[in-house]
């Protein structure tokens, strides 16, 4: 594969943006090799600067549910911004776009628009803290929030991917009230309770694990949540940034039947421009300025392209058996890459919940953090430069979901499915 013209914008990229990348895991340092510059994307496939083609499973790390530059995207926006690019003042799309949230998720009876993940999670623990007038909060190793201070602890995705512990610059007091449990763990959390009944002001996670790669909630987890944050006071957040759309039209807190009294949002209610949100129970958003006093602003909070966007990509998904035929071919994806770690004689696990999956180099279930981490991140990294070899260009990571797009059809799974078993047989399986 030429990579040449890759090559050069890379050692360019390093005189000026450390690791020559804007966000680490895309730097590749984990699986070898270096990273690829992206010319363009087009439905399942992405094309990078020395003109070859990947069908993506990254899909910017989620929201493009569409594929890239889907023709009723790129036509909505190329119309919007004729209208302005931002205008820090209200608008009608706001409305439209929370309005089609709600109807996916009942749950939020109202919600804030913000730019990023990062920025919807910090806020709605914010909020917890400022509606229960208490201090700790509840994490989960190797379930990632975004970079906010207090939830890099113990923290997934990056973090996890570069073995970074914790991150200099956090200043201890920050962390002092993030208590940690491990996922799927629930009498550990029970016990965090017991210690401190009237300390927790809530407790964050990711229903579906995403960012220690790809790992479901075990049955008893997030009913077991549930009723001990009621049972004590606290707020329950669903941190659905990669799960909403993903797992289930109406996100994890539909498909597991659990109303979280916060959710978070990001990704995809952006169809792929920078956004997020959080929102929920009416009483807690009403603490939110100006209505309350917990205070939260952004220049760029609901801007006009990203809600036109996140509009345009709602609808789409709201076309009947849209969602199903999604999962139905994500199944379809995970049995063909289960089967050819079979008939390869490699030790593979691979998690999948909706159109989320993970292949995992391990030879026992992949049920929380410890077991995520014990996986063959060596043998990910070759079967990750076997893939892209072959054309197939999975998230440079093993603590990482891979994701799939409307555009992906039977002939791009069957040719990752090709890859994958050429893959397989091509790297050292001892
Ligand atoms: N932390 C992001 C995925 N879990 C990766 C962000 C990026 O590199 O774009």
């Amino acid at each position: 594969m030429k990579t040449t013209n890759s090559q050069q914008l890379f050692s360019r990229a390093q005189q000026l943006l450390p690791g020559g990348v804007d966000s680490p895991v895309r730097a590749f340092r984990a699986v070898g090799g270096q990273p690829l510059f992206i010319a363009r994307g087009a439905g399942a496939y992405l094309y990078d600067v020395d003109g070859n083609r990947f069908v993506d499973y990254v899909l910017s790390w989620g929201p493009l549910i569409l594929g890239h530059a889907h023709p009723r995207i790129v036509a909505a926006l190329a119309d919007a911004a004729t209208r302005g690019t931002s205008f820090g003042a209200p608008s009608p799309l706001e409305i439209e776009l929370a309005e089609l949230i709600q109807q996916f998720m009942p749950n939020i009876e109202m919600l804030r628009f913000v730019n990023s993940g990062t920025e919807a999670t910090m806020t709605a623990l914010r909020l917890a803290r400022a509606f229960t007038a208490r201090n700790k909060i509840v994490k989960f190793e190797g379930c990632y929030h975004g970079h906010a201070d207090m939830l890099l602890v113990q923290a997934g995705s990056g973090v996890a991917t570069l073995g970074l512990p914790n991150s200099p610059g956090v200043p201890p007091a920050t962390t002092a009230d993030t208590l940690v449990a491990p996922f799927n763990d629930v009498n550990a959390v029970a016990q965090l309770f017991d210690k401190y009944p009237r300390d927790i002001a809530a407790v964050i996670v990711e229903p579906v694990a995403g960012n220690m790669g790809v790992v479901p909630p075990a049955p008893e987890f997030l009913p077991g949540l549930r009723a001990l944050t009621q049972s004590y006071g606290a707020l329950l957040i669903f941190d659905e940034v990669m799960t909403g759309w993903r797992v289930h039209r109406g996100g994890a807190q539909t498909l597991y039947n659990i109303k979280p009294d916060l959710t978070t949002l990001g990704k995809v209610i952006g169809g792929g421009l920078p956004v997020g949100a959080y929102g929920g129970r009416r009483d807690i958003m009403q603490l939110v300025a100006p209505v309350g006093p917990m205070y939260q602003a952004g220049t760029l909070s609901g801007n006009p392209l990203a809600m036109t966007a996140g509009i345009e990509t709602l609808k789409e998904l709201q076309k009947s058996g849209m969602f199903e035929s999604l999962v139905t071919r994500a199944a379809k994806l995970v049995a063909g890459l289960s089967a050819a770690a079979e008939d390869a004689r490699v030790r593979a696990v691979v998690n999948r919940v909706g159109t989320m999956f993970t292949t995992f180099f391990a030879d026992r279930a992949v049920t929380n953090w410890a077991s995520a981490k014990s996986c063959d991140t060596k043998k990910f990294g070759a079967f990750f430069r076997a893939m892209l070899e072959r054309g197939v260009y999975l998230a440079p990571s093993q603590f990482e979901a891979g994701f799939l797009s409307t555009a992906h059809g039977d002939a791009e799974i069957d040719a990752t499915i090709e890859a994958a078993r050429r893959a397989l047989a091509s790297i050292d399986v001892s």
